[in-house]
């Protein structure tokens, strides 16, 4: 049995001064990094769109960011344009250990479809290789942390409970947007899912 810590989406513009900071987001690199000595296996996620990504509300005339829209694959809250790849708010925290990485798994990089989870964008059918990955590598366990844990990291570990694996958030090494009650929501999905909180 293998253990696989997953970090999810630390990237500038979920952390302070970013386009979609999310509240004290900064806060738990040092932890992160502190549960990379040791760990089986080391994966980050790196949120990574285009310039006129179909999640971002400038691209939709009259919305304003945080409202929702209606795709093809079922209802997409509009975020302010974010982690545009290859920009400075797509790279990773300066102070996130970036070389203990075994893997980073970039998503969202598809125009017309978002990709919350590190397993299945945002249609729950087009994967994104995360599970051949770690399936090669015999891994069964993931420890998962990071941004947001309302948006990213509870599709991360929802879709991670559904292929079987044991999956644990560690909730201190996380941080929410909190839109509408989605913190809420998104713990007791998890809970439902069989997703331990630790
Ligand atoms: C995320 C909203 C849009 C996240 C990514 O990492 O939680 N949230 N893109
Ligand atoms: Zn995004």
């Amino acid at each position: 049995m293998t253990k696989a810590l997953i970090v999810i989406d630390v990237q500038n513009d979920f952390c302070a001064g970013g386009a979609l900071a999310v509240p004290d987001g900064e806060e738990i690199v040092q932890g992160i990094n502190a549960l990379m000595v040791g760990a089986g296996a080391v994966v980050l996620t790196q949120d990574w769109h285009p310039g006129d990504h179909s999640s971002f509300a400038s691209q939709h005339e009259g919305k304003a960011p945080f409202a929702t829209t209606h795709m093809p694959y079922g209802t997409q809250v509009l975020w302010p344009d974010h982690c545009v790849w290859g920009s400075q708010g797509a790279a990773f925290h300066a102070d996130l250990h970036v070389d203990p990485a075994d893997l980073i798994i970039r998503k969202g990089f598809r125009r017309d479809i978002d990709s919350y989870s590190a397993f299945f964008e945002n249609d729950q059918t087009t994967p994104t290789g995360l599970h051949g990955y770690l399936t090669e590598r015999d891994i069964t366990d993931l420890l998962m942390v990071g941004l947001a844990l309302d948006f990213c990291v509870n599709f991360s570990a929802q879709d991670a409970a559904r292929l079987g694996y044991n999956v644990t958030v560690q909730t201190d090494l996380c941080r929410a947007i909190d839109v509408d009650g989605s913190l809420d929501a998104a713990l007791d999905a998890l809970r439902t899912a069989g997703v331990k909180l630790a």
